[in-house]
């Protein structure tokens, strides 16, 4: 007769992983669409959006798929010495202590060198593209930070719109009476971004780029809308009591409908740019104290 204590039949460690795997992991991918794969879970509406958003997007693939595969084979390792090196019903005393294994120690030296270079070279050569890219503006938009809301100046057509600060409506979306940035598409654009007041940083979240923007700092950022379609933006800094009101639509539009929307601004008496009269701390003259 068996013992009580005789083990089952015997499934391999190696066959439960396996199944654990084949479960487990189908199970997390299925609430995801190919898009958000594709995407590498970044804003789905960022596929095409610019002339950056698919460095951006290979870089970060790259990267974690990379590390992933180190991952599983550094777990795969883990668990393999866990198992074979097992204290067994017999094993007495301490095990052999084993140190200075040099092929051990190489590998563990080499490794993350060769993965940090890559990825150096990998981040130097999409920051090439994207956020060293000083191509000169066909339009040049400037954003001014205000807390809590935006003042965009269409500078290369001379008008302007003034931003004033919307109440959250308990949704996500910035709402109808944000302010909304215009951009046309398939252009050149240099948007200059400054701060009137705190930092602020200038977000939209689908164009996968972010900048701070910092009083006395003015940045800029260079970029083509190759999509039409409405995005939101927002602030990424805290920067006050209604920084969550800190919201802003963006529409990429036609050439055609961006030069009809400056018109409008132009009709309606917005001409000319909100410069640094209205920073909060502008002194008209030089060296001028309050
Ligand atoms: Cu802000």
């Amino acid at each position: 007769m068996d013992s009580p204590n005789q083990p089952g039949p015997k499934r391999s460690w190696a066959k439960r992983l396996g199944i654990l795997g084949a479960v487990t992991v189908p199970a997390l991918l299925s609430g995801c669409t190919k898009e958000q794969i594709a995407t590498g879970f970044f804003p789905v509406e960022s596929k095409g959006a610019t002339n950056h958003t698919e460095a951006y997007t290979a870089l970060w693939n790259g990267a974690w798929i990379a590390l992933l595969v180190l991952g599983v084979v550094v777990w795969a390792l883990i668990l393999w010495a866990m198992i074979a090196y097992r204290r067994r019903k017999n094993d007495r005393g301490l095990p052999v202590q084993l140190r200075y294994s040099m092929p051990i120690e190489i590998l563990f030296t080499v490794t993350p060198i060769i993965v940090i270079l890559g990825f150096f070279f990998q981040s130097v050569q999409v920051m090439e593209k994207t956020t060293d890219d000083r191509t000169p503006g066909e339009q040049v938009i400037e954003v001014a930070g205000k807390q809590w809301a935006w003042d965009f100046n269409y500078v290369t057509e001379n008008v302007h719109y003034a931003g004033t600060q919307v109440p959250l409506d308990g949704t996500e979306a910035p709402g109808e009476n944000a302010p909304t940035l215009y951009l046309p598409v398939d252009t050149d654009l240099e948007i200059r971004l400054r701060s009137r007041d705190v930092i602020h940083s200038f977000w939209i979240p689908a164009f996968l780029e972010k900048r701070d923007m910092i009083p006395g700092h003015d940045q800029s950022l260079h970029v083509r809308a190759e999509k039409e379609g409405e995005y939101v933006g927002k602030c990424a800094e805290l920067c006050g009591e209604y920084h969550s009101e800190m919201l802003f639509n963006v529409r990429v539009v036609s050439q055609e409908e961006f030069a009809e929307y400056t018109q409008s601004l132009a009709d309606q008496g917005n001409t000319g740019i909100l410069g640094p009269e209205y920073d909060r701390n502008w002194y008209p003259k030089e060296g001028a104290q309050p």
